[in-house]
Protein backbone atom coordinates (compact mmCIF):
# COMPACT_ATOMS: atom_id res chain seq x y z
CA UNK A 1 0.00 0.00 0.00
CA UNK A 2 1.11 3.35 -0.88
CA UNK A 3 0.58 6.25 1.27
CA UNK A 4 0.41 9.82 1.11
CA UNK A 5 3.43 11.92 3.04
CA UNK A 6 0.99 13.05 5.82
CA UNK A 7 -1.08 9.61 6.62
CA UNK A 8 2.47 7.89 6.27
CA UNK A 9 3.66 10.09 9.64
CA UNK A 10 0.05 9.80 11.44
CA UNK A 11 0.12 7.39 13.52
CA UNK A 12 -1.98 4.18 13.51
CA UNK A 13 -5.07 4.06 15.89
CA UNK A 14 -5.76 0.55 17.28
CA UNK A 15 -8.81 -0.02 19.31
CA UNK A 16 -9.27 -3.04 21.68
CA UNK A 17 -13.03 -4.64 22.18
CA UNK A 18 -14.85 -7.38 23.71
CA UNK A 19 -16.37 -8.62 26.70
CA UNK A 20 -15.45 -8.25 30.69
CA UNK A 21 -12.19 -9.89 31.09
CA UNK A 22 -11.73 -10.81 27.69
CA UNK A 23 -7.57 -9.64 28.21
CA UNK A 24 -7.99 -6.84 26.31
CA UNK A 25 -5.67 -4.64 29.17
CA UNK A 26 -3.30 -7.61 29.29
CA UNK A 27 -3.03 -8.04 25.40
CA UNK A 28 -2.11 -3.95 25.38
CA UNK A 29 0.34 -3.98 27.50
CA UNK A 30 1.63 -7.00 25.67
CA UNK A 31 1.67 -5.01 22.12
CA UNK A 32 2.65 -1.78 23.57
CA UNK A 33 5.96 -3.71 24.63
CA UNK A 34 6.31 -5.30 21.58
CA UNK A 35 6.12 -2.20 19.44
CA UNK A 36 8.53 -0.56 21.78
CA UNK A 37 11.05 -3.26 21.38
CA UNK A 38 10.03 -2.38 17.51
CA UNK A 39 11.38 0.94 17.49
CA UNK A 40 7.39 2.32 17.63
CA UNK A 41 6.30 5.54 20.05
CA UNK A 42 2.54 3.78 21.59
CA UNK A 43 0.59 5.19 24.10
CA UNK A 44 -1.78 3.13 25.70
CA UNK A 45 -5.45 4.60 26.94
CA UNK A 46 -8.76 3.59 27.68
CA UNK A 47 -12.62 4.26 27.62
CA UNK A 48 -14.44 5.70 29.54
CA UNK A 49 -11.62 7.44 30.42
CA UNK A 50 -7.66 8.42 29.05
CA UNK A 51 -8.09 12.13 29.89
CA UNK A 52 -8.81 14.25 33.52
CA UNK A 53 -12.28 15.19 32.04
CA UNK A 54 -13.06 11.69 30.50
CA UNK A 55 -11.55 10.14 34.05
CA UNK A 56 -14.62 11.69 35.70
CA UNK A 57 -17.09 10.61 33.97
CA UNK A 58 -15.67 7.75 33.83
CA UNK A 59 -16.59 7.43 37.74
CA UNK A 60 -19.94 8.47 37.17
CA UNK A 61 -20.71 5.88 34.56
CA UNK A 62 -19.40 2.88 36.16
CA UNK A 63 -20.12 3.89 39.93
CA UNK A 64 -23.67 3.46 38.19
CA UNK A 65 -25.12 6.75 38.92
CA UNK A 66 -25.77 7.30 34.76
CA UNK A 67 -28.00 4.22 35.08
CA UNK A 68 -30.30 6.12 37.04
CA UNK A 69 -30.60 8.71 33.91
CA UNK A 70 -31.95 6.39 31.29
CA UNK A 71 -29.91 4.69 28.26
CA UNK A 72 -29.78 7.46 26.42
CA UNK A 73 -28.39 9.98 28.76
CA UNK A 74 -26.19 7.30 29.76
CA UNK A 75 -24.93 7.49 26.45
CA UNK A 76 -24.23 10.84 26.37
CA UNK A 77 -21.99 10.54 29.28
CA UNK A 78 -20.07 8.21 27.30
CA UNK A 79 -19.96 10.27 24.42
CA UNK A 80 -19.17 13.73 26.72
CA UNK A 81 -16.06 11.23 27.63
CA UNK A 82 -15.15 10.54 24.61
CA UNK A 83 -15.02 13.47 22.89
CA UNK A 84 -12.30 15.12 25.30
CA UNK A 85 -10.45 11.67 24.92
CA UNK A 86 -10.49 12.42 21.21
CA UNK A 87 -9.44 15.31 21.25
CA UNK A 88 -7.35 16.04 24.09
CA UNK A 89 -5.21 12.58 23.60
CA UNK A 90 -5.79 10.26 20.46
CA UNK A 91 -6.07 13.36 17.66
CA UNK A 92 -2.80 14.89 19.19
CA UNK A 93 -0.97 11.72 19.82
CA UNK A 94 -1.81 10.59 16.40
CA UNK A 95 -0.77 13.91 14.39
CA UNK A 96 3.16 13.07 16.08
CA UNK A 97 3.02 10.38 14.65
CA UNK A 98 2.91 8.52 17.92
CA UNK A 99 0.67 5.09 17.78
CA UNK A 100 -2.10 5.01 20.00
CA UNK A 101 -3.59 1.82 21.77
CA UNK A 102 -7.29 2.37 23.22
CA UNK A 103 -9.06 0.00 25.15
CA UNK A 104 -12.56 0.20 24.05
CA UNK A 105 -13.74 3.00 21.91
CA UNK A 106 -17.13 3.12 19.76
CA UNK A 107 -17.92 -0.14 19.02
CA UNK A 108 -18.37 -0.27 22.77
CA UNK A 109 -21.14 1.77 22.58
CA UNK A 110 -22.59 0.28 19.79
CA UNK A 111 -22.47 -3.08 21.46
CA UNK A 112 -23.31 -1.94 25.38
CA UNK A 113 -25.84 1.02 24.93
CA UNK A 114 -27.20 0.21 21.16
CA UNK A 115 -27.61 -3.43 20.96
CA UNK A 116 -28.00 -3.81 25.10
CA UNK A 117 -29.34 -1.09 25.90
CA UNK A 118 -31.47 -0.49 22.90
CA UNK A 119 -30.21 2.99 21.88
CA UNK A 120 -31.17 4.07 18.28
CA UNK A 121 -28.64 3.71 15.42
CA UNK A 122 -29.42 6.97 14.57
CA UNK A 123 -28.77 9.00 17.78
CA UNK A 124 -25.48 6.82 18.15
CA UNK A 125 -24.68 7.98 15.03
CA UNK A 126 -25.46 11.64 15.43
CA UNK A 127 -22.90 11.52 18.79
CA UNK A 128 -20.04 9.80 16.90
CA UNK A 129 -20.57 12.81 14.07
CA UNK A 130 -20.08 15.02 16.55
CA UNK A 131 -17.31 13.38 19.15
CA UNK A 132 -15.12 11.43 16.52
CA UNK A 133 -16.13 12.91 13.27
CA UNK A 134 -14.08 10.59 10.61
CA UNK A 135 -11.91 9.14 13.41
CA UNK A 136 -12.50 5.39 12.94
CA UNK A 137 -9.22 2.50 14.13
CA UNK A 138 -7.27 1.80 11.53
CA UNK A 139 -7.17 -2.29 13.66
CA UNK A 140 -9.90 -3.08 15.97
CA UNK A 141 -8.89 -6.25 17.81
CA UNK A 142 -12.01 -7.92 19.12
CA UNK A 143 -11.06 -10.51 21.75
CA UNK A 144 -13.78 -13.13 21.73
CA UNK A 145 -14.08 -15.48 24.86
CA UNK A 146 -17.37 -17.91 26.17
CA UNK A 147 -19.22 -15.46 28.44
CA UNK A 148 -18.31 -17.80 31.55
CA UNK A 149 -14.72 -17.85 31.14
CA UNK A 150 -15.02 -14.27 30.79
CA UNK A 151 -16.53 -13.09 33.88
CA UNK A 152 -15.08 -15.75 35.75
CA UNK A 153 -11.51 -13.78 35.00
CA UNK A 154 -13.09 -10.68 36.28
CA UNK A 155 -14.36 -12.12 39.32
CA UNK A 156 -10.62 -13.50 39.89
CA UNK A 157 -9.07 -9.96 39.27
CA UNK A 158 -11.66 -8.24 40.99
CA UNK A 159 -11.49 -10.10 43.91
CA UNK A 160 -13.31 -8.89 46.96
CA UNK A 161 -14.32 -5.34 44.98
CA UNK A 162 -18.22 -4.96 44.34
CA UNK A 163 -18.92 -5.70 40.38
CA UNK A 164 -19.34 -2.36 38.51
CA UNK A 165 -22.33 -1.30 36.27
CA UNK A 166 -21.73 -3.65 33.87
CA UNK A 167 -19.91 -6.35 35.12
CA UNK A 168 -23.33 -6.36 37.66
CA UNK A 169 -25.61 -7.42 34.83
CA UNK A 170 -26.77 -11.13 34.09
CA UNK A 171 -25.75 -13.80 31.84
CA UNK A 172 -27.41 -13.26 28.72
CA UNK A 173 -27.26 -9.54 28.86
CA UNK A 174 -23.50 -10.87 28.65
CA UNK A 175 -24.00 -13.10 26.14
CA UNK A 176 -25.89 -10.64 24.33
CA UNK A 177 -22.23 -8.68 23.81
CA UNK A 178 -20.59 -11.48 22.86
CA UNK A 179 -23.27 -11.83 19.42
CA UNK A 180 -22.88 -8.09 19.62
CA UNK A 181 -18.80 -7.91 19.63
CA UNK A 182 -18.92 -11.10 16.86
CA UNK A 183 -21.43 -9.10 14.88
CA UNK A 184 -19.41 -5.78 14.21
CA UNK A 185 -16.24 -7.98 13.00
CA UNK A 186 -18.27 -9.68 10.59
CA UNK A 187 -19.57 -6.78 9.20
CA UNK A 188 -16.67 -4.69 9.12
CA UNK A 189 -13.87 -7.29 8.09
CA UNK A 190 -11.47 -4.99 6.75
CA UNK A 191 -11.05 -3.14 10.08
CA UNK A 192 -11.53 -5.23 12.47
CA UNK A 193 -10.11 -8.79 13.66
CA UNK A 194 -11.91 -11.40 15.88
CA UNK A 195 -9.69 -13.56 17.74
CA UNK A 196 -10.00 -16.27 20.47
CA UNK A 197 -9.07 -14.72 23.54
CA UNK A 198 -10.08 -18.12 25.86
CA UNK A 199 -6.76 -19.50 24.93
CA UNK A 200 -2.74 -18.72 26.67
CA UNK A 201 -2.57 -14.89 26.57
CA UNK A 202 1.00 -15.11 24.68
CA UNK A 203 -0.80 -16.99 22.17
CA UNK A 204 -3.46 -14.56 21.80
CA UNK A 205 -0.57 -11.72 22.03
CA UNK A 206 1.17 -13.67 18.46
CA UNK A 207 -1.97 -13.71 16.71
CA UNK A 208 -2.81 -10.09 17.03
CA UNK A 209 1.13 -9.84 15.90
CA UNK A 210 0.18 -11.45 12.91
CA UNK A 211 -2.87 -9.44 12.35
CA UNK A 212 -1.02 -6.35 12.94
CA UNK A 213 1.77 -7.51 10.49
CA UNK A 214 -0.16 -7.87 7.84
CA UNK A 215 -2.67 -4.95 8.32
CA UNK A 216 -0.51 -2.19 9.13
CA UNK A 217 3.39 -2.79 9.69
CA UNK A 218 3.55 -3.62 5.72
CA UNK A 219 2.77 -0.01 5.27
CA UNK A 220 5.87 2.60 5.13
CA UNK A 221 7.42 3.87 6.89
CA UNK A 222 7.45 1.17 10.00
CA UNK A 223 8.22 -2.32 8.30
CA UNK A 224 12.03 -1.51 8.47
CA UNK A 225 12.29 -1.84 11.83
CA UNK A 226 10.33 -4.58 12.57
CA UNK A 227 10.15 -8.19 12.34
CA UNK A 228 7.88 -10.45 13.13
N1 LIG B 1 -18.53 0.76 28.29
C1 LIG B 1 -17.37 1.30 27.79
C2 LIG B 1 -19.78 1.06 27.73
O1 LIG B 1 -20.80 0.58 28.21
N2 LIG B 1 -19.83 1.91 26.66
C3 LIG B 1 -18.69 2.49 26.12
O2 LIG B 1 -18.80 3.26 25.15
C4 LIG B 1 -17.43 2.16 26.71
C5 LIG B 1 -16.17 2.77 26.15
C6 LIG B 1 -15.49 -0.31 31.26
C7 LIG B 1 -16.96 -0.60 31.16
O3 LIG B 1 -17.62 0.43 30.44
C8 LIG B 1 -18.44 -0.14 29.46
C9 LIG B 1 -17.83 -1.47 29.16
C10 LIG B 1 -17.24 -1.90 30.47
O4 LIG B 1 -18.20 -2.62 31.20
P1 LIG B 1 -13.48 -1.39 32.54
O5 LIG B 1 -13.27 -1.37 34.00
O6 LIG B 1 -12.61 -0.47 31.74
O7 LIG B 1 -14.99 -1.11 32.24
O8 LIG B 1 -13.33 -2.89 32.16
P2 LIG B 1 -13.37 -3.69 30.81
O9 LIG B 1 -13.02 -2.85 29.66
O10 LIG B 1 -14.65 -4.44 30.75
O11 LIG B 1 -12.19 -4.72 30.96
P3 LIG B 1 -12.00 -5.76 32.07
O12 LIG B 1 -11.34 -4.99 33.16
O13 LIG B 1 -13.23 -6.51 32.43
O14 LIG B 1 -11.08 -6.85 31.47
P4 LIG B 1 -9.99 -6.90 30.34
O15 LIG B 1 -9.18 -5.66 30.26
O16 LIG B 1 -10.63 -7.36 29.09
O17 LIG B 1 -9.12 -8.11 30.90
P5 LIG B 1 -7.75 -8.11 31.71
O18 LIG B 1 -6.62 -8.02 30.77
O19 LIG B 1 -7.81 -7.17 32.84
O20 LIG B 1 -7.79 -9.62 32.23
C11 LIG B 1 -8.72 -10.04 33.22
C12 LIG B 1 -8.05 -11.13 34.08
O21 LIG B 1 -7.80 -12.27 33.27
C13 LIG B 1 -6.42 -12.58 33.22
C14 LIG B 1 -5.69 -11.31 33.67
O22 LIG B 1 -4.47 -11.60 34.28
C15 LIG B 1 -6.70 -10.69 34.65
O23 LIG B 1 -6.55 -11.26 35.92
N3 LIG B 1 -6.12 -12.97 31.84
C16 LIG B 1 -5.99 -14.25 31.42
N4 LIG B 1 -6.05 -15.42 32.08
C17 LIG B 1 -5.90 -16.56 31.34
N5 LIG B 1 -5.65 -16.56 29.99
C18 LIG B 1 -5.57 -15.41 29.31
N6 LIG B 1 -5.37 -15.44 27.96
C19 LIG B 1 -5.74 -14.18 30.03
N7 LIG B 1 -5.74 -12.87 29.65
C20 LIG B 1 -5.98 -12.16 30.77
Amino acid sequence: MTLSPDAALRGRFISFEGGEGAGKSTQIRMLADRLDEAGIRAIVTREPGGSPGAEIIRHVVLSGMGKLLGPEAETLLFAAARDDHVHAVIEPALAQGVWVLCDRFSDSTRAYQGRLGHVAPEVLDAMERVTIGGLKPDLTVILDIPVEIGMTRAAVRRGKSAPDRFEAEGLAFHQGLRDAFRQIAHDEPQRCVLIDASIDASEVAAQIWAALNKRLLSEQPYHENVSA
